[in-house]
């Protein structure tokens, strides 16, 4: 269990002592975990003298890797992300960089003895309840020097963003850390009666870390193609400022324009219908948008009147061939995001009508994409670009076999 993630966390910090020389790369996720992880990581590195490097990624996308990989003798480390492909980054780093996976995603051993993969859930623990990236980070970086035990604040603000609780409250090591965080004086912890409320002190004011996991996640998922990731990591580190201020209010005001603009377009027309789905094709209209948005949108206009109730909703947006910091991508591919409206949520639920789980990856299989996180009633894999109709038309066939 945790004595078992620690001694391999001691493993690992043997390798990024004796590391030279002293630069490190961290590759992190852009919500509210995958950033407060970024900024317990660039602290603690900093803290030894290590020179860092940071790239906020939406996903670790292949081609994206493959350019990763092609740097020899660097330490690079993946936060929030990487844990169930470390046999696949161990196949392109061959023994040739120092590679650490902080992650709590579902995993799968490394197959090279220079790729650390430290996800706790190789240990027993469940990344969906005891432990989310942040707190991966902090336990990584408490092990590497006690004194970093201050950073357990920004442990706290990725758990409750990741928004894992049993009966409202954070449990096992996210929990330790949160308690952690409130003996410092970072947080105060509210008994109520759905559970209980973490807040941030800071100075004389005080923050939800809920309403913090939001703030974050505007500018890392909305303002991703701008300054959003880094400005996020320096909010996490020494707080909002008038700046982040400014942009998340500029960045909340671009998407309502933005979403407005399309729902107008999609009610107009714009919005295909085949027998069973209603999809639109977003391309890049929601640049600069990082592509969690068209998920965000699905949902949004899933109630809205203009939409079927009996039809399943579908969205394309271009994933963009450029990383903020990092360059130029070998990617022509398209997200697709799916999502249920009121009467057909029902119809799934009771297993009348096929769950999204089912349907999108089955379709996206045929076509050579591949998938992402799929449920029953919210979905998203990718394809390439230009083969959208044509995965509308799959999952046409798999529905309409059903019937028969
Ligand atoms: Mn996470």
């Amino acid at each position: 269990m945790i004595t078992e993630f620690i001694k391999a966390v001691e493993t690992a910090l043997i390798e990024i002592e004796k590391f030279n020389p002293r630069e490190v790369t961290i590759f992190h996720h852009n919500d509210s975990d995958g950033l407060s992880s970024g900024a317990i990581l660039a602290e603690t590195f900093r803290r030894k003298d290590f020179a860092v490097s940071m790239y906020c990624l939406e996903k670790p996308y292949p081609p994206l890797l493959k350019k990763i990989f092609e740097s020899d003798g660097k330490a690079i480390i993946f936060a929030d992300f990487a844990g169930r492909i470390a046999p696949l980054i161990s196949g392109l780093n061959r023994g040739r960089n120092l590679i650490l996976i902080l992650d709590h995603h579902v995993a799968e051993k490394s197959t090279d003895p220079r790729v650390f993969n430290l996800d706790p859930e190789l240990f027993g623990l469940k990344g969906d309840r005891d432990i989310s990236a942040s707190t991966t980070c902090y336990i990584f970086s408490k092990v590497w020097d006690e004194r970093n035990a201050d950073l357990s604040r920004m442990a706290t603000i990725g758990a409750v963003g990741d928004g894992f609780f049993v009966d409202g409250k954070l449990v096992n090591a996210n929990r330790e850390a949160a308690l952690e965080a409130e003996r410092r004086g970072f947080i105060e912890i509210t008994e109520r009666d759905w559970g209980e409320e973490y807040i941030l002190v800071h100075d004389s004011t005080r923050t939800s870390c809920r309403e913090f996991g939001r703030y974050l996640d505007i500018l890392g998922g909305v303002g991703y193609q701008e300054e959003g990731p880094a400005l996020a990591v320096e909010a996490c580190l020494k707080g909002s400022s008038e700046k982040t201020d400014n942009l998340v209010r500029r960045l909340k005001a671009m998407r309502k324009e933005i979403f407005e603009r399309e729902i107008k377009s999609l009610r107009s027309g714009a919005l295909e219908k085949t027998d069973h789905i209603q999809w639109f094709n977003m391309d890049s209209r929601f640049s600069p948008m990082g592509v969690k948005m068209v998920g965000i949108f699905c949902e949004e206009i899933s109630s809205m009147d203009f939409i079927d109730k009996d039809r399943y909703i579908a969205g394309f947006q271009v994933i963009p061939d450029l990383i903020p910091g990092f360059g130029k991508i070998d990617i022509h591919h398209t997200k697709v995001s799916m999502r249920v409206p009121g009467h057909l949520r029902e119809r799934i639920i009771s297993k009348e009508a096929l769950g999204l789980d089912q349907l999108l990856p089955e379709a996206t299989a045929r076509l050579g994409g591949f998938s992402d996180a799929c449920h029953s009633l919210t979905a998203a894999t990718v394809v390439e670009i230009g083969q959208e109709k044509e995965l509308i038309q799959e999952m046409e066939k798999i529905l309409n076999s059903l019937r028969r």
